[in-house]
């Protein structure tokens, strides 16, 4: 008989008062121990650098199958049907990665980075000459909410439409509130547009898109598979960035030492956007559920229980970094595990470097100073971290 006391915590990571300062809540939930079980919620936390990389490694016990977010699919009905590259366990996770992970290789990062370059340089050049913005909606949203599309295919009529599927689809990995059931009222007809959005018809042809149907063609992928790839693509790959993007900037904004050193080198673009994943990574958590009873950093996890795991609290570990809660662009960020790490490390890791080096690059050209214009705000969505508003006065190079 197993006698190890559980050490539990009324913490609750979906709260507002959480969700405010995450940063302050993980320090006292890596302090109770690295395993936690949060009564509210009746799930787990691992929140130490460590523990959370060894969660992450052993995908046979700790599988995705049971579900992205805080619903358990072992015992209830996915809102939709589960995505076939994140909500599946080896062997049938490898053929999807595998094809995901050609379409965003370095060669397609390449023939895109271009574009990328002259979206950036129009978005920032239109920012700049406002002067004065929320750089949320004037510069932020419409950068990643054009590349990304363009990227894979999808005609510019109804864009809008990938912002309130992202909503849902990360609004889902957290706990059903009224704030949710409202946003799903929306589902059927946002979801229809997506799906449509996923036909083979529908994407432009070279476009990251048509490299998904050209492995269906290929024989890699069933046709129905292929418009489900494309479907991730759809759900994880425009409010990630805007988000990432986002709390770079605000980073930035509010170190204006560093916000100097990038401007004056802007070849440290790629550096700032490593160094903000670790400081305040859009993706602070995520979930795994256990396929069996183990014993786990001194806990004793049952069968089918769902595990949250805090990439946000491995960036802040004591543990890990020198002075987790300063933000150093010049900081050595190996380890740095915001986009996740194993098998399920996040795909489009590349893609979102690459448009973050671009954007950034293109706004230390164009802008001398930050100047933060009033409070930031947090967008509400449990499932991802980012900002609804950025007020700003961007001081133009000279
Ligand atoms: C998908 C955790 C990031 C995601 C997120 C949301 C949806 C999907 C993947 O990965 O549909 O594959």
């Amino acid at each position: 008989m197993s006698t190890t006391a559980r050490i539990t915590s009324d913490l609750d990571p979906f709260s507002a008062e959480f969700r405010a300062d995450p940063y302050s809540h993980y320090a006292a939930l890596r302090a109770l121990g690295p395993v936690v079980w949060l009564e509210r919620h009746g799930i787990w936390a691992v929140s130490h650098h460590d523990t959370v990389i060894a969660v992450l490694n052993d995908w046979q016990t700790f599988s995705n199958a049971g579900g992205g977010g805080l619903a358990n699919y072992f015992k209830e009905k996915p809102w939709r049907p589960p995505s076939i590259i994140l909500e599946v366990d080896p062997p049938e996770h490898e053929r999807t990665r595998t094809v995901l992970s050609r379409a965003l290789s370095p060669r397609t990062l390449r023939a895109i980075r271009g574009r990328f370059e002259e979206d950036a340089a129009t978005f920032v050049a239109g920012a700049v000459r406002k002067g004065r913005i929320d750089a949320v909606p004037d510069l932020v949203q419409p950068y990643p909410l054009k590349v990304f599309p363009d990227s894979v295919g999808i005609e510019a009529e109804g864009r809008e439409n990938l912002l309130v599927y992202g909503a849902m689809v990360f609004g889902s990995f957290g706990p059903r509130t009224p704030w949710y059931e409202e946003l799903m009222t929306r589902a059927p007809a946002v979801s229809a547009w997506i799906l449509d959005h996923c036909r083979r018809a529908a994407l432009a042809p070279g476009g990251v898109g048509a490299m998904i149907y050209a492995a269906a063609d290929a024989g890699e992928l069933s046709e129905d598979e292929a418009a489900m790839l494309v479907r991730s693509f759809l759900s994880a790959g425009v409010d990630t960035t805007i988000d990432s993007i986002g709390l770079t900037l605000r980073a930035l904004a509010e170190h204006p030492e560093q916000w100097a050193l990038l401007r004056d080198d802007p070849s440290l673009a790629r550096a700032a956007f490593e160094e903000a994943t670790r400081y305040d990574s859009s993706s602070q958590s995520l979930f795994r559920t256990t396929t069996r009873e183990v014993e786990f950093a001194g806990a004793t996890i049952g069968r089918h229980e769902k595990v949250m795991v805090f990439l946000g609290s491995a960036g802040r570990d004591p543990a890990r970094w020198e002075e987790p809660d300063r933000f150093d662009i010049r900081r050595r960020t190996t380890g740095q595990i915001g986009f996740g790490v194993g098998i399920h490390g996040c795909v489009g890791q590349m893609f979102a470097r690459l448009e973050a080096e671009v954007f950034f690059q293109a706004l230390a050209a164009a802008v001398d100073r930050i100047e933060l214009d009033g409070p930031s705000a947090l967008r509400l969505n449990p499932g991802l971290r980012g900002l609804s508003s950025l007020p700003l006065v961007l001081h133009r190079a000279s």
